[in-house]
């Protein structure tokens, strides 16, 4: 069967499942937030990567319907852990360029928040910059109804992009995230600085910063002493499963 056809199947068949990553507070140690991740259980492949169907989703416009459900999944879910007592986290959901394209983005989640009863300041959406740059104009209009919302804007793979860092004054972000690749050798001297210059940047406009990727005590150590807010990375955890996630919650209390 043709890869899309199998991504409309699964859909409909649940076999798509949403896991979660935690981000952690440098300062505290402590469990602040989860990135909603889509993985997908074939019933034949097995687990298949996000990076295999996520491109064709987004091309045949299937992110659309994808992404819809990763978002009312991932809010009923932290609707959950708030029931369940977990504290107030907050959770971070991926957006793609196709889904902020399309009319009514800002109307469709801030109704899911509404269906869900989920307070829109636990929701923070992740854009790209290149998401954003496609269509500024429209991106600005959307960028403020999530702020009228209370909806938290993130700007995930930050430095990797093409933009100028202008644009930083025109999405006015809550976060950035900084990309994996600088974390992965922040150790060399030239990451180092990239990595200091935008958390340095970030402290003084306001911005928070988490570190992606972070996988060892070194890269841990030098992020931590650079001011950098927050990571997330196989150091702490990879992404696992609803149930999973509850279990770290329930230790982090
Ligand atoms: O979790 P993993 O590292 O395998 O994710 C690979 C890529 O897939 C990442 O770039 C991530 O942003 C993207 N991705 C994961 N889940 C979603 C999702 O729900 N929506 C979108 N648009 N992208 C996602
Ligand atoms: O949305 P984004 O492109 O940031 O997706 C994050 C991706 O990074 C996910 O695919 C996630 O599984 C992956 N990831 C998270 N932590 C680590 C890590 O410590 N090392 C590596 N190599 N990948 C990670
Ligand atoms: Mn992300
Ligand atoms: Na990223």
């Amino acid at each position: 069967m043709e890869l899309a056809a199998c991504i409309r199947r699964g859909l409909k068949q649940n076999e798509f499942e949403v896991f979660y990553q935690p981000q952690i507070d440098f300062q505290s140690g402590r469990l602040t937030s989860s990135e909603a991740l889509i993985r997908w259980r074939h019933p034949q492949l097995g687990w298949v990567p996000p990076s295999t169907f996520i491109p064709l989703a987004e091309e045949t416009g299937l992110i659309l319907d994808i992404g819809e459900w990763v978002l009312s999944q991932a809010c009923s879910q932290n609707k959950k852990w708030q029931t369940m007592g977990l504290g107030n986290p907050r959770i971070a959901v991926n957006l793609s360029a196709c889904q902020f394209r399309k009319e009514g983005l800002a109307q469709q989640i801030s109704q899911t928040l509404q269906q869900l009863e989920m307070k829109s300041n636990t929701l923070e959406l992740e854009l790209t910059e290149s998401t954003f740059l496609e269509n500024p104009e429209q991106g600005m209009k959307i960028l403020d109804e999530f702020r009228d919302m209370g909806v938290t804007v993130s700007i995930d793979d930050f430095g990797t992009g093409y933009s100028s860092l202008s644009y930083i004054k025109t999405i006015t972000p809550g976060v950035l995230k900084i990309d994996q690749s600088f974390v992965n050798e922040v150790i060399n001297p030239t990451n180092r600085a990239i990595v200091q210059a935008i958390v340095t940047m970030a402290k003084s406009l306001d911005i928070e910063t988490i570190a992606e990727g972070v996988e060892t005590q070194e890269q841990f150590d030098i992020l931590h002493g650079m001011g950098c807010d927050k990571y997330q990375g196989y150091y702490y955890s990879p992404a696992v499963p609803a149930e999973g996630m509850t279990q770290i919650m329930m230790q982090d209390m």
